[in-house]
C-alpha cells in the first residue's frame, strides 16, 4: 500500500522552490504524490507518499539535485 513520510528541507523560498523539489521528489522510484509545507526561509515539512520503501539516500540526493538541504533526522 501506499505509505506516506515526512522530511525536512531548508533552504526554500518561493513556489518554484516547490516545484524544483516536487518534481526531483516524484522521480523517484513509488513515489506517488508529494507535498510541501513551504516555511519560506526556515525548514519545509515535505510529504512524501510512495508505494515502496523510500530509501533516505535517495531522498536526500534528489533534494540536493533540486538544490536544497535535507534536514538532519529529528
Ligand atoms: Mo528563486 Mo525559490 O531562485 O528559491 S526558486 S526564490
Amino acid at each position: 500500500g501506499t505509505e506516506s513520510e515526512d522530511f525536512l528541507v531548508a533552504g526554500m523560498t518561493c513556489s518554484h522552490c516547490v516545484r524544483s523539489v516536487t518534481e526531483e521528489l516524484s522521480a523517484l522510484d513509488g513515489v506517488e504524490a508529494v507535498n510541501v509545507d513551504l516555511n519560506a526561509g526556515g525548514v519545509s515539512r515535505v510529504t512524501v507518499a510512495s508505494s515502496s520503501t523510500l530509501r533516505r539516500d535517495d531522498v536526500r540526493a534528489a533534494v540536493t539535485e533540486a538544490g536544497y538541504d535535507l534536514v538532519p533526522a529529528e
